[in-house]
């Protein structure tokens, strides 16, 4: 597997500057020495979905081109390699989010389906008319909809902990939302919209005392900033391989195995049985109860590869590299007196998300003046409808950084942002 930064971390990162070295990364990422509009591609749309170094493109090639089998279903070599490689990234996960058990790692789609799982096997069993779910008003749709669903199925009542002013939660206002009747926590650790960082710890502890089930929407928080769910206590933690360097259609779900175990599966089909009479059947034990039918193993061995990248770069020197990129940003773009910055605009509680309205031109034309510039950011409501309801705007853009950028691209942002003021 080919990967330029090898295992030298001092190499890639300089701690006077506090800063990787994004020339060397970029060259492991082949899409970014392409132009866009004849312009260097300026990528900051990696809350959406990252950029894939070459390792993960060669391991998925490597892995179609020698391994090629179905799991779990036969006993010749393939078969034996390519479950082994699965299997593998089962542990390789289990150690990334802080050394849980890995019968608790269920492998999905994505984020998504990693928290309908939840809604769909735990919460039919477990939540009843009048029970509680708690949510926060800066929840991604993946984080709302599946308990909308649960609610109107069987009548439980959903409560949101308010956003604060500064983009923060309002834990005062938790504190008393928190009450018997809550049956489940279910929060974002980081926001995609303001890039808070929320105060999760506290939330779990609080919330176990009460006797509520606790999950994580680690989306925007896996790929960033060490994301421990032995430390954290969770009882669950979902978040998707594409947006941390690796390929589409693979989420994980992280469950506490007692709990996991109480389940019922969700989807029915091969690989999650024990036994298979006509009108009967037996599951088979965690995690693969979870996983029915044939899962997408190819991209799991190239996910494997994404894991690697990450962890020999180090995740808290990605959150260091990404906490200047941060002050760096929020610094320029308030400098701006006609756009409005959302989110805490402090790094210590903000990771590289940049979330902004300017006052004179909507979200998607800025997006389209910037793309002339090879400069990819977000526009639109980014599956967050409440939160913009709550600001009283549509939509708005949003710049959100990884390891391959650096604070030149912002500059290249805030150039371009000046040239569309011009323009309008
Ligand atoms: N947010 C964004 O541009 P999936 O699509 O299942 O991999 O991830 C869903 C999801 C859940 N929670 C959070 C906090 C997220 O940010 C996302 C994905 C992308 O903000 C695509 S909408």
């Amino acid at each position: 597997m080919d990967t330029t930064i090898n295992d030298a971390k001092s190499e890639i990162y300089d701690p006077s500057r506090k800063m990787l070295d994004v020339s060397r990364i970029r060259e492991d990422f082949p899409i970014l020495q392409r132009q866009v509009h004849g312009k260097r591609l300026v990528y900051l749309d990696s809350a959406a979905t990252s950029q894939k170094p070459n390792c993960v493109i060669n391991a998925l090639s490597f892995f179609y081109r020698t391994i090629n089998a179905n799991i779990h279903r036969g006993v010749h070599t393939l078969s034996e390699e390519s479950s082994s490689a699965y299997e593998a990234l089962r542990e390789k996960i289990a150690n990334f989010i802080g050394g849980v058990d890995a019968r608790g790692i269920v492998f999905t789609r994505n984020t998504t389906e990693s928290l309908n799982m939840v809604a769909l096997s735990w919460g039919k069993s477990n939540i009843k008319e009048g029970d509680e779910i708690l949510l926060t008003e800066m929840e991604h749709h993946s984080n709302l909809v599946p308990w909308i669903l649960l609610a109107k199925e069987t009548g439980a009542v959903l409560k949101h902990i308010p956003v604060t002013d500064n983009g923060t939660l309002d834990m005062a206002a938790f504190y008393k939302l928190l009450n018997k009747k809550t049956k489940l926590v279910s929060v974002s650790i980081v926001s995609n919209v303001l890039g808070t960082i929320n105060p999760v710890e506290e939330i779990i502890d609080a919330a176990h005392k009460n006797g509520s089930v606790t999950v994580l929407d680690g989306a925007q928080s896996v790929p960033h900033i060490v994301t421990d769910a032995k430390t954290l206590d969770c009882d669950f933690l979902a978040f998707s391989a594409h947006k941390m360097l690796g390929p589409t259609g693979i989420g994980v779900l992280y469950g506490k195995p007692e709990i996991l175990e109480q389940m019922e599966p969700y989807l029915g089909g091969g690989g999650m049985i024990e036994q298979v009479e006509l009108c009967n059947a037996t599951w088979a034990e965690i995690p693969w109860k979870f996983e029915a039918g044939t899962p997408n193993y190819a991209d799991v061995a190239a996910f494997s590869s994404a894991i690697d990248y990450l962890e020999r770069i180090g995740m808290g020197v990605i959150r260091e590299h990404e906490k200047e990129i941060t002050e760096y940003a929020v610094e320029k773009l308030l400098e701006f007196d006609d756009l409005i910055l959302y989110g805490p605009q402090d790094p210590e509680i903000q990771a590289g998300v940049f979330t902004f309205f300017h006052n004179k031109i909507h979200p998607h034309d800025l997006s389209t003046i910037l793309d002339r510039d090879g400069i990819a950011i977000r526009a639109g409501h980014h599956c967050a409808q409440p939160l913009m309801m709550k600001y009283k705007i549509p939509a708005t853009a949003r710049a959100s950084a990884y390891i391959y950028n650096d604070k030149e691209d912002i500059d290249e942002l805030v150039e371009s942002l000046n040239k569309a003021k011009r323009f309008f």
